[in-house]
């Protein structure tokens, strides 16, 4: 097992747009990230991940961009780019961007040329089928959109403004390659790549299996993990990643252990770690994610462990239980009412001592919560709002009230409401209006209330990622499940050389006994009256031996 620093680091994401606006336009902006780097310094993470900030006509809020060598204007210039690259390195904070290269926006020059002609040269940077299939796209209906001029259809596996660039083009690839050396070479620590994993695509392009309750096929068999994804990522390796120390985390949904393992074992040179999906993926129902169905902690158990065990050899792991895409994790895992508190600690802590690099998304660290949308007119994502077209209007699946509980317990927004700084006006995240609604609990959920609070969430994070920097057996350590079948109880141990800690989780709302008996000394517990064998709601306990 080799040392890296980004195998000891703690990254902290970054949604720009629901950070801090300093110009009260009500959208976040790179003004107002530099003036939290002492907030984020002070929690003690290592590295920032910025979703993304280049210019876009924000279909998808970033992640369909018009010109990846532009900043875009609602969040500042190329030079607050660059004043915050610096000033984040002052404060001992790197900064790991969004490489969003499967696809760009519809008003990206390329596509705009693309679509002017056949014989134009940047019409095969995209993929055109004279014929669609029958594959549907992540935000719903056919994933093929018929353009008029040319009287062809072009594949985009996310929103229509989203389409998919053609990996196959070796001009594409070397285009992507110098916007990723000019970042590189302003000094920026790394990528995180979205939707990695489906850059190559079955040639064939075949119809797909229809899954029960849909319309159109899944195409995923087709677009993860394609026939050329590992030639494309060494390439991608040899021509950019290779010549700079880089941080890079592919964000790869639909990979089995084994599978993942190709991209990230450190003799293939492709990447450092991926994000995995099983574990968030655990309380969806007969249409999707969009159900009132909670997660199993069995479950979530072995899907964690399936990933951290698949990556003790030659592997690494990236831990989170919080993204822009997922609710909150208090809300979903724990309990955001009378336990929040207790509840938010009690995830921290179990996440924070597994093994592989954590991550903590913006709020997470105070326990902010899911958001309880009213109407329709309160959602702001895509995917919520294309959703809700299809099983409420269209189909009549659901009603109203219920796909809006839908969406209020698993829709992206609950992550995207705006960060609860204080308990000013709108949360003291902007004097305008802001872009989504905060949530109404910024009152007492807010982080003036926690950073001098010794007990707060805030600090409690704090203690951990200091934790995860003194300890190489945080780190580095093997982890072993305790109490496999337990449906309330998370425990684990972790073994470094002499060393283990054991931790002992209650990820319940009723008191927990347990038989064995740690071994050392109380390292960390978020109620420190503890009773041996015994934990109360959402307590969690770890223990230390040297
Ligand atoms: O998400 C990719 C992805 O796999 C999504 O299907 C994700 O699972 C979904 O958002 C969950 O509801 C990435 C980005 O993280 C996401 O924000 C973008 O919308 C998407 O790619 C397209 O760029
Ligand atoms: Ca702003």
């Amino acid at each position: 097992m080799n040392k890296a620093w980004w195998k000891e680091a703690v990254v902290y994401q970054i949604y720009p747009r629901s950070f801090n606006d300093s110009n009260g336009d009500g959208i976040g902006d790179l003004q107002g990230i530099i003036s939290r780097l002492d907030y984020l310094e002070n929690l003690g993470v290592d590295v920032i991940w910025l979703s993304p900030v280049y210019a876009s006509p924000n279909e998808d809020n970033g992640y369909d961009i018009s010109d990846y060598y532009a900043i875009m204007s609602d969040f500042g210039t190329m030079k607050d780019f660059d004043e915050l690259l610096q000033k984040a390195h002052e404060h001992h904070l790197k900064i790991v961007m969004d490489l969003v290269a499967n696809h760009t926006s519809d008003e990206h020059q390329w596509f705009i040329d693309s679509r002017k002609s056949k014989d134009n040269p940047y019409h095969d940077y995209y993929i055109w089928r004279d014929q669609p299939n029958n594959w549907g796209s992540v935000f719903g209906g056919s994933a093929w959109q018929y353009d008029e001029n040319l009287n062809q259809y072009y594949l985009h596996n996310f929103a229509i403004k989203q389409p998919d660039l053609n990996w196959e083009n070796k001009a594409v690839r070397d285009d992507l390659y110098k916007m990723m050396r000019y970042w590189c070479d302003k000094g920026i620590d790394g990528f995180r790549m979205d939707v990695i994993s489906m850059i190559s695509k079955d040639q064939r392009y075949p119809d797909a299996p229809v899954p029960e309750g849909a319309i159109y096929g899944d195409p995923t068999p087709y677009t993860v993990d394609g026939p050329r994804i590992h030639e494309f990522l060494q390439e991608m390796n040899r021509e950019v990643l290779s010549k700079y120390d880089l941080f890079t985390v592919g964000e790869t949904p639909g990979l089995s252990v084994e599978r993942a393992l190709k991209y990230v074992q450190e003799d293939r040179h492709e990447l450092e770690m991926v994000f995995t999906f099983d574990h968030v993926s655990l309380d969806g129902g007969d249409y999707g994610k969009w159900s009132q169905k909670r997660t199993d902690l069995v479950e979530l158990k072995k899907a964690i462990m399936k990933w951290v065990k698949g990556c003790e050899n030659g592997g690494w792991n990236s831990i989170y239980l919080d993204n822009h895409d997922q609710p909150r994790a208090v809300s979903r895992f724990g309990d955001d009412g009378e336990y929040r508190e207790m509840s938010a600690k009690c995830l921290a802590l179990t996440l924070h001592l597994m093994r592989g690099t954590p991550y903590v998304y913006q709020g997470e660290e105070l326990g902010m919560t899911n958001y309880h949308f009213t109407s329709l007119e309160e959602c702001r994502d895509i995917e919520e709002i294309n959703a809700y077209k299809d099983l409420v209007t269209d189909r009549h699946i659901y009603s109203d009230q219920e796909m809006l509980e839908n969406i209020s317990s698993k829709g992206r927004d609950n992550a995207r409401t705006p960060m609860q700084w204080d308990d000013s006006q709108n949360a003291g995240f902007t004097t305008g209006t802001p872009w989504i609604n905060v949530n109404p609990n910024y009152k007492t959920i807010n982080a003036a209330a926690q950073v001098n609070d010794p007990n707060s969430i805030y600090n409690f994070y704090k203690q951990l990622i200091a934790l995860r920097h003194a300890h190489d057996i945080i780190v580095y350590g093997e982890m072993d499940l305790l109490y496999e079948d337990a449906h309330d109880l998370f425990a684990y141990t972790r073994s470094y050389n002499d060393e283990k800690i054991t931790v002992l989780a209650n990820w319940s709302d009723h008191e927990v006994t347990y038989d064995l008996t740690p071994e050392g000394d109380l390292l960390i517990t978020n109620d420190e009256d503890v009773t041996p064998h015994t934990l109360k709601p959402y307590q969690a306990v770890a223990y230390y031996k040297k």
